[in-house]
């Protein structure tokens, strides 16, 4: 019974809310994944740093960790770390101005600060940053760049590991028959490499957090019934909008209130688990009638 199936599925860590939940994931034609803390670990470290002439690495550093300290984004937590570890003093920012999805601003010891993607600072020219960025970001790394009184300062680039069962997880869906799908505000060179070294087969990349619920509908449109997988920061409307909502790991409130599906402790073979529950499930019912 249905009864049964979501009981095993919770002995392997799988809580299904809803049952009809179980009934519909069968059934699922597309599981899109966010990328940050879904697909990768969500702890990215700062590995690069590309400075113009006119400043120092620490002046740069030190202004944005002053900003970032204010972000709560997993990359402000990263050049915070990094400014701390260079033994960098935290400055005050004032004016703090956040741009969910695109970058964060500030003013620090008199200086304008501004730090985000390339493509959200077209007021400033970071043209000379463009190749050693194009070069990063087919690394799969994320290049942001910082602009000091409205000057080009530097490029700093954040590198976000994959977790190492992404890959496995994503041929497993691909020989079910399943689309795979990885919706992300990264930059579009960035997500592509991710997405190939993971054999995602659709990539939706350079979406803004208030434009994930259009892309899950998108997705439904063109495929059928979607499964979405995220770690519910920042994503908790997609969990909701998504035929079957899956939270991964130590989910916020929102995202266990927005999902259907928790996968305790964060192993993304849990959707595996999940589908094959639902699967063995559903035809066991149908044996029994
Ligand atoms: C996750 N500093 C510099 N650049 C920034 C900043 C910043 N503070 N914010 C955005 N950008 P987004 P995503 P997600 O823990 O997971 C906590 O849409 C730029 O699709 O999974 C968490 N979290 O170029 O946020 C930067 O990877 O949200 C999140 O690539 O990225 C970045 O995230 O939905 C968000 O904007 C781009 C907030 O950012 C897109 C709090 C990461």
């Amino acid at each position: 019974s249905i009864m049964v199936g979501t009981g095993r599925a919770a002995q392997l860590g799988v809580l299904f809310r809803r049952s009809e939940a179980l009934q519909q994931l069968r059934d699922a034609r597309v599981v899109a994944f966010d990328k940050t803390g879904t697909l990768t670990q969500g702890t990215p470290t700062l590995t690069d740093f590309i400075l113009d002439d006119d400043f120092t690495h620490d002046e740069v550093l030190g202004l944005v960790a002053a900003v970032e300290a204010r972000s709560e984004h997993p990359i402000a937590h990263a050049i915070v770390a990094a400014a701390s570890e260079a033994g960098l003093p935290l400055d005050e920012a004032t004016e703090f101005l956040a741009s969910a999805g695109k970058g964060v601003s500030g003013r620090v010891k008199g200086r304008w600060v501004e730090v985000g993607a390339m493509r959200h600072m077209g007021h400033v020219d970071f043209s000379d940053f463009g190749e050693a960025i194009a070069t990063l970001a087919a690394q799969g790394k994320t290049p942001i760049v910082v602009a000091i009184d409205g000057k080009p300062a530097a490029a700093i680039v954040i590198a976000d590991p994959i977790k190492p069962t992404s890959r496995a997880v994503i041929a497993a869906l691909h020989e079910k028959g399943v689309l795979t799908a990885m919706i992300s505000g990264d930059n579009r060179r960035t997500a592509e490499t991710i997405a190939a070294e993971l054999g995602i087969d659709r990539v939706e990349a350079e979406v803004l957090p208030a434009d994930k619920v259009a892309t899950i509908k998108a997705l439904r449109e063109a495929h059928g019934i979607v499964a979405y997988v995220g770690d519910g920061i920042n994503d908790a409307p997609a969990l909701a909008e998504a035929d079957i909502g899956i939270a991964v790991g130590n989910g916020t409130d929102a995202a266990i209130e927005s999902a259907d599906v928790i996968l305790l402790g964060g192993d993304l073979r849990g959707v595996l688990n999940a589908l094959a529950v639902s699967r063995a499930t559903l035809r066991n019912i149908a044996e029994n009638l």
